[in-house]
């Protein structure tokens, strides 16, 4: 099978669900009174700016294989890219990774001010939770989506992997540190989004077990082409500057394993991933292409 053919099932759902998406981010983003004209454009840079939206994809695709519409999952899908826009805001400072460029444009502190963009990113998260107490229903599903969004984005997970991966910086390291950093920097994100999506349809545990492994596995196999695409990517195509990694000594798949044995690792766990989707009872077939184009992107 072509890698056209693979991931194109996919694409056609990102293609169809991405501007419904984007029309929802783009109302949620919009404040009103009370809400500083400058802080709002800086939120709206960060959130807007054209990313793969792979996060909320996640979400309504497996609202979808439990059985839920992907509309009734929207509000949770768009919480969860603002938690990622936050992250990536907060990321680009000059006190994390220092880079100018995001999404293709320059990035929140570049295009504003620091102050700014660490504001905009303090408003993109809680606007997610407000997002989910406000218009999930019922209540109790609210209650559960904000929990688990909150301890995947928080010390343990999101926060405690970005610390350690700066702390990991000019230092070495092994392969057993570096997924645990990313299965938390990365992955804890994509299996949020994937449980998310998986409570709209009333999901059993089983098949949120299932999910949550598939989602560790595309997260770090995202991460190593992650790793990849910084150092052999194309600027134009993914929006960002090459060879930032290096230039800051950061512990990566390929600086560890080399660029042949990323790939196949990367391979190894997109094949993981696939194989758990087959105990789920729906059609887990955009969740398996979702899965190839992780390993087959170029941005
Ligand atoms: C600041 C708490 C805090 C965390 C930052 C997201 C993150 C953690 C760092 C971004 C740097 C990075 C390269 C992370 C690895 C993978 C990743 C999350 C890439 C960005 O996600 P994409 O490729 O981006 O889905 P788009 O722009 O398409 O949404």
């Amino acid at each position: 099978m072509t890698s056209q053919s693979k991931t194109g099932c996919f694409r056609q759902f990102a293609d169809q669900m991405r501007p419904v998406i984007e029309a929802h981010l783009d109302r949620y983003s919009r404040f009103g009174r009370g809400c500083p004209d400058r802080l709002q454009a800086a939120i709206r840079h960060g959130l807007l700016a054209p990313g793969k939206r792979l996060r909320p994809l996640l979400v309504l695709s497996a609202a979808s294989i439990c059985g839920s519409s992907p509309a009734r999952a929207l509000p949770a899908a768009c919480a969860v890219e603002m938690v990622h826009a936050y992250s990536l805001v907060h990321d680009d400072l000059p006190a994390m990774d220092d880079d100018d460029l995001r999404r293709g444009q320059p990035t929140c502190h570049n295009a504003f001010d620091e102050a700014t963009a660490i504001l905009a990113g303090d408003a993109l998260l809680t606007r997610a939770f407000e997002i989910l107490a406000h218009d999930v229903k019922p209540s109790e599903l609210a209650q559960r989506c904000c929990l688990e969004l909150a301890q995947a984005a928080g010390a343990c997970q999101l926060v405690g992997g970005q610390s350690d991966d700066l702390a990991a910086e000019q230092r070495a390291g092994d392969l057993a540190t570096l997924e645990r950093i990313h299965e938390r920097k990365t992955g804890a994100m994509l299996v949020a989004s994937l449980r998310l999506g998986a409570f709209f349809g009333a999901a059993r545990d089983e098949q949120l077990s299932h999910l949550s492994t598939y989602g560790n596995r595309l997260g770090l196999a995202f991460q190593i082409v992650d790793d990849l695409l910084d150092q052999t990517g194309d600027p134009q195509q993914t929006g960002k500057r090459s060879g930032q990694d290096t230039q800051r000594g950061k512990l990566t798949f390929p600086s560890l394993l080399g660029v042949d044995a990323s790939r196949r690792r990367a391979r190894q766990l997109v094949e993981e991933a696939v194989s758990v989707l087959s105990s789920l009872p729906g059609d887990a077939s955009i969740l398996i292409s979702l899965a190839h184009y992780v390993v087959e992107r170029n941005h």
